[in-house]
């Protein structure tokens, strides 16, 4: 873990890092009620609000829409993912060198770990490449620190999630993303665990949006430093009222109730 209050993908201490890495992970599926959102400008386009500290993308997404938007848009990229084709234990292809995401303008780095994979051995060694070379460019890295795998029954349980934030910060990531482990209390246990390096939220399936914000008002609440987010954001017909509700409680601690009336 270095020092990353000062990067660009950090405001006040927090981050909120908008995933649009779905199309990979997930498949067209996850745009069909929103098929617009197929257009990566689209989400680049609201990844230009305040609220927003990076946007997560694959290589290609980058290559192709990054330059358009470097101006108002921190790129974080990714530097390995699965598609949803893949049926065996869990595993993410490195699809891209770290000196490659610094040439095309990457503010930071994101990797995927899953922890108790039959694949973790090989995929921390990835990490370690990954994570040395960052350090070459003062890129931050983010971990999608994700224990899942044969030996995982449930992989938002407390003791996982809170596993899942130190193996994290023992490996070397600057920033943890985890799922939500169900609980405040939970949460809290799992930022104690990450010592002084940020833990932020994984945003998850879509919900309503008072179930959404009063989620992230608890993890902040927890002492985590915010969110890196997909569905939950740009799935919605109007992503900017979110942000700016996303706004208030994150940076400005507010509850969800006064974020919605405001
Ligand atoms: P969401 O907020 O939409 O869950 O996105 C966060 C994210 O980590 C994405 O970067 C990634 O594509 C997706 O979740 C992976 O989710 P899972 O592996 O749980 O299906």
């Amino acid at each position: 873990m270095i020092p990353i209050d000062d990067s660009s993908i950090v405001r006040d201490g927090k981050s909120l890092i908008l995933a649009m890495d779905h199309g990979l992970e997930h498949g067209p599926v996850d745009f069909t009620d929103v098929p617009q959102k197929l257009d990566p400008a689209t989400v680049f386009e609201t990844a230009t609000h305040d609220a927003v500290t990076a946007m997560a993308v694959q290589k290609g997404i980058a290559e192709g829409y990054y330059p358009s938007y470097e101006d108002d848009v921190e790129l974080l990229l990714k530097i390995n993912g699965t598609s949803n084709l893949w049926m065996g234990e869990p595993d993410s292809a490195v699809n891209c060198s770290v000196d490659y995401a610094a040439e095309i303008g990457a503010s930071a780095v994101g990797f995927t770990v899953y922890g108790g994979s039959n694949h973790e051995i090989e995929m921390v060694e990835e990490f370690r490449d990954v994570q040395e070379a960052a350090r070459e460019y003062d890129l931050p890295v983010v971990m999608w620190s994700y224990p899942r795998g044969q030996g995982i029954k449930n992989d938002t349980k407390p003791s996982t999630i809170s596993y899942a934030t130190r193996l994290a910060l023992e490996l070397g990531a600057d920033i943890a993303k985890v799922k939500y482990p169900g609980s405040k209390e939970a949460m809290a246990h799992a930022v104690d665990c990450a010592g002084d390096m940020k833990v932020v939220m994984s945003g998850g399936s879509k919900t309503s949006d008072y179930e959404f914000l009063s989620t992230v008002e608890a993890v902040i609440d927890a002492g985590a430093k915010g969110l890196a987010v997909g569905r939950n954001v740009w799935q919605r017909e109007d992503p900017t009222q979110l942000l700016d509700a996303l706004e208030m409680v994150i940076y400005e601690e507010e509850t969800a109730d006064a974020a919605l009336e405001a």
